[in-house]
């Protein structure tokens, strides 16, 4: 397996200098039984459809014959809960894992053996689909591997949602967080709050029309995530980056105003809502932080949060609830730690855990809680020393939305220039002293969309980053290696332009 080009690299990879081909009639085995299994040969059946036209057929009878592709659920197998081993032989593949996300895995591992060609969405012909013989074991080295995807600044369709769940699952990514509200935008569906979504929902960044998801779209999200192994954790940033809010509901707002420039009127006649609610903020499409904050001594507001996460709850598998806290400037912090402390004890009424920014940390966490580190170490620290576990996501290495150097037209550079070395060469254990391994429940990449507006874009600041992000949080920190990881991405480049995925052409990788 000398050529083989996997990205994050496998724990271990044996090659034996022969190959497999998959041919028309190879047959996909079943080893175990259950739902999922069903569910990952069918994924698997369909990507290969996509470009070979082969109609595999499934087997879950009789002993594999040559040419099988196996997937076996074996319990015995000590590769961890989400690792798997390949044992590719000339006459076979055989897939193994104690689960079957180890499954799905296993299969993302597999996929990145084929030709590139595999990627191609219609049938592809003269290709061999031919993959390297030898053994590989792999499992990941954090159990949260995440993005997040900020839906609030610009609006981005169940569509593209789904497209990024799909290049996520290929790096075997496992958390995607999506970022559901801000000061622009108010993009989920809350029944009993209607006006979040006609009136907060209606405008985003630059005075576009916004827009939200239906819970039944939300769903849909969700469960397309869960088929490919990855958990949707939904945030709703409070009591800070709350300005749709209060431009919905009045009696939710202290009466802070809006910065006057990209402050827009709210029109209730052509929203289609009745009445007049005078303490209502204005809308806002500007991009200043930290302005806004939900009114945090009225009762009226402890309703309001027991509501929104009662029915995000109810829609949300997941164990975690975003609860946001970052850059409340406009609440002091004697409102601030209590406002926290409820929220926390809401979204544990509801049966889930709650994640917030490193801010926090100033909050007493229940236990279980999580912290999310984007800035302040001490935050992070504070975090650690209430027994908190937090995710690594510091804003100067593994945000998306930081330019790549000064000459990157989309993106902000507020934090750093994320050239692609810098979003590679960072080592999760050594960001803030006194957090180590066993504090660190994983790493998070966020793409924050001020300046992001469409898919292309999107995948622009993403690419090639997503994957230096995917390696940390997969591999030990003593097998990652720049030189190998570089030459890896030059077969990645081409898998993406037969995706059509718009990439950054980083000068440091020679794509060839
Ligand atoms: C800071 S990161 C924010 C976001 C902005 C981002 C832009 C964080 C927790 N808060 O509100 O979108 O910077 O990079």
């Amino acid at each position: 397996m000398t050529d083989y080009a996997i990205i994050p690299q496998p724990i271990s990879v044996v090659g034996t200098g022969d190959s497999f081909e998959l041919v028309e009639n190879t047959q996909i085995h079943l080893v175990g039984d259950s739902a999922q299994l069903t569910q990952i040969s069918a994924y698997l059946q369909q990507l290969i459809q996509n470009a070979t036209s082969f109609d595999l057929q499934t087997n879950t009878e009789t002993e594999p014959g040559e040419g099988a592709i196996v997937l076996a659920l074996d319990p015995s197998l000590s590769v961890g809960n989400e690792g798997y081993q390949l044992d590719i032989t000339k006459q076979s593949i055989k897939l193994s894992a104690s689960s079957e996300a180890g499954l799905f895995f296993g299969i993302q591992t597999l996929r990145q053996l084929f030709p590139a060609e595999l990627e191609i969405k219609s049938q592809v012909s003269g290709v061999k689909w031919r993959i390297p013989t030898g053994i590989i074991t792999d499992s990941p080295e954090y159990a949260y591997r995440g993005a997040m995807l900020d839906v609030a600044r610009h609006f981005f369709s169940v569509e593209d949602v789904k497209h990024y769940i799909d290049l996520l699952a290929f790096y075997k990514m496992n958390m995607l967080h999506l970022h559901l509200s801000d000061d622009q935008g108010w993009r989920i569906e809350i029944k009993s709050w209607p006006n979040l979504t006609t009136i907060g929902g209606s405008t985003q960044v630059g005075g576009g029309k916004g827009g939200f998801y239906t819970q039944e779209q939300y769903k849909d999200i969700v469960a397309y995530a869960q088929e490919r192994f990855i958990t949707i954790i939904p945030e709703i940033d409070m009591p800070g980056h709350t300005n749709s809010a209060l431009a919905s509901y009045g009696e939710l707002n202290p009466g802070i105003t809006v910065p006057k420039e990209h402050s827009v009127k709210v029109d209730r006649a052509a929203l289609g809502v009745e009445g007049l609610d005078p303490l209502a903020s204005e809308l806002y499409t500007g991009i200043v932080v930290g302005f806004s904050t939900l009114a945090t001594d009225k009762e009226i507001t402890y309703q309001f949060v027991d509501d929104v996460i009662r029915e995000l709850a109810e829609m949300t598998p997941g164990p975690y609830i975003h609860i946001g806290g970052d850059e409340s400037h406009v609440t002091e912090m004697k409102d601030y730690i209590p406002f926290i402390n409820r929220a926390q004890e809401i979204v544990a009424k509801y049966g889930k855990t709650s994640i917030g920014w490193d801010e926090i940390a100033h909050a007493t966490l229940l236990p279980g809680s999580v912290a999310q580190y984007w800035a302040v170490a001490e935050n992070a620290k504070m975090a650690v020393d209430q027994g908190a576990q937090v995710i690594m996501s510091p804003a100067t290495k593994a945000y998306l939305d930081m330019q790549y150097d000064s000459t990157t037209v989309l993106g902000l550079h507020w934090a750093a220039y994320i050239e692609l070395d810098s979003a590679y060469n960072w080592e999760p254990t050594a960001m803030v002293d006194g957090i180590g391994k066993s504090n660190i429940l994983g790493i998070e990449a966020p793409l924050w969309t001020e300046t992001i507006t469409n898919r292309s874009e999107l995948e622009y600041m993403v690419f090639p980053r997503i994957t230096a992000i995917a390696e940390i949080a997969w591999v030990p920190k003593e097998s990652k290696d720049w030189d190998s990881y570089k030459k890896r991405l030059i077969d990645h480049g081409k898998r993406w332009e037969l995706m059509g995925i718009n990439y950054y052409k980083s000068p440091l990788v020679d794509w060839g």
